[in-house]
């Protein structure tokens, strides 16, 4: 059976961009077709300037709306990166395979990076080294596919990479794992800058939709949404980035295909009328058992420690193994 490994990290808020473009594959395709593991990726959130509690936080909610969202722990597995040591202890092994030109290379760690330098701060070791902890998340489940959003090709990318290099110096270890996307909503765009992906470390605002914001909150900042100067609903990503974010959200609610819907609209307003009430309608369901699940975090809590456990026994024998074949005196 097709394995698949994904994550999500606790950085902030989920958003509109991390469900279309991730996590609803996860819970409407992979989880029903595959051996599925879904992993709040907790380390990932140390690579920029955090505050301890607040990650904690964010990682118990991610959690959360994970099965909200319709993760069902009888159909995969969802756990929390740190509680499974196999991440950190195959992390390093990749750093011996990977070079710093590799990890430099990287799109998000330039881009944070320069982010980070423009404010003054320093850059954190693991921000470099990270997409390799990343790679140590996929490879140590034998993961075949990889379901993410467009931003972490380049990631899953240096995974596989990882492991074609490591099984030719040292013998068969990893599966060579290959990145999946929707067919739309692979990138979902601020709503106030449409050439810039909606994430949910920016500043909040009204560019990024929430999955735990208000049905009004929702309208409003849709309603609001950056559209381009002309009149007429075309769809073009260069051209109309503002439009085609709104075709490309109502067609990924609807299931449809955004060049066939901007045949339908005569004007903008009505489009984000209808945009705004598909989103509101997608998050119903999720926003009321995220109420339900809030009332019970024993329940949460437990579905992790479970979760955590068969994570564990999935991925330790295929650490130890490649232990052992790069030259360590692994038990
Ligand atoms: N805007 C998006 N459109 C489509 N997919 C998206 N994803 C994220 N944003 C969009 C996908 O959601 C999964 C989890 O994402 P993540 O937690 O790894 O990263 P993030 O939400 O992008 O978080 P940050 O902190 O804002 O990240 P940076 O700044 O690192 O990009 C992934 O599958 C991702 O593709």
């Amino acid at each position: 059976m097709t394995r698949v490994f994904s994550g999500i990290k606790p950085t902030g808020h989920l958003t509109l961009g991390n469900y279309l473009g991730a996590v609803r594959q996860w819970a409407e395709v992979a989880q029903h077709r595959t051996d599925a593991l879904f992993c709040v990726v907790d380390m990932h959130a140390l690579t920029v300037d955090h505050d301890p509690a607040r990650v904690r936080r964010l990682s118990r909610q991610a959690a959360t709306l994970l099965l909200a969202s319709g993760l069902d722990p009888e159909l995969c597995t969802v756990f929390v990166q740190s509680q499974v040591d196999e991440h950190a202890r195959l992390s390093y092994v990749l750093e011996c395979v990977a070079t710093d030109g590799e990890a430099r290379r990287m799109i998000q760690y330039k881009e944070k990076a320069a982010r980070e330098r423009e404010r003054g701060g320093s850059v954190r070791l693991s921000l470099l080294t990270y997409p390799v902890l990343m790679a140590a998340d996929i490879l140590a489940y034998g993961t075949d596919e990889v379901p993410v959003g467009d931003d972490q090709t380049q990631h899953v990318e240096l995974a596989r990479d990882l492991a074609v290099r490591f099984n030719q110096r040292y013998g068969q270890a990893f599966v060579v794992p290959r990145a999946t996307h929707p067919k739309v909503g692979a990138r979902v765009m601020n709503l106030q800058e449409p050439t810039s992906k909606m994430g949910k470390t920016d500043d909040a605002g009204p560019g990024i939709v929430y999955l735990l914001d208000e049905p009004d909150v929702v309208r409003k900042k849709i309603m609001r949404a950056v559209t381009d100067s002309g009149r007429e609903v075309v769809y073009d990503r260069v051209a109309r980035p503002g439009l085609a974010n709104l075709l490309d959200i109502l067609a990924a609610c609807e299931g449809g295909n955004p060049e066939d819907l901007s045949g339908v609209y005569e004007s903008y307003g009505a489009l984000k009328k209808d945009t705004a009430e598909a989103v509101v309608e997608l998050l119903r369901p999720v926003q009321q058992r995220h109420k339900e699940l809030c009332a019970d975090p024993a329940y949460v809590e437990e579905v992790l420690r479970l979760g955590a456990a068969k994570a564990r026994e999935m991925a330790r024998p295929r650490v130890d193994a490649a232990y052992r074949a790069i030259g360590l005196l692994a038990g």
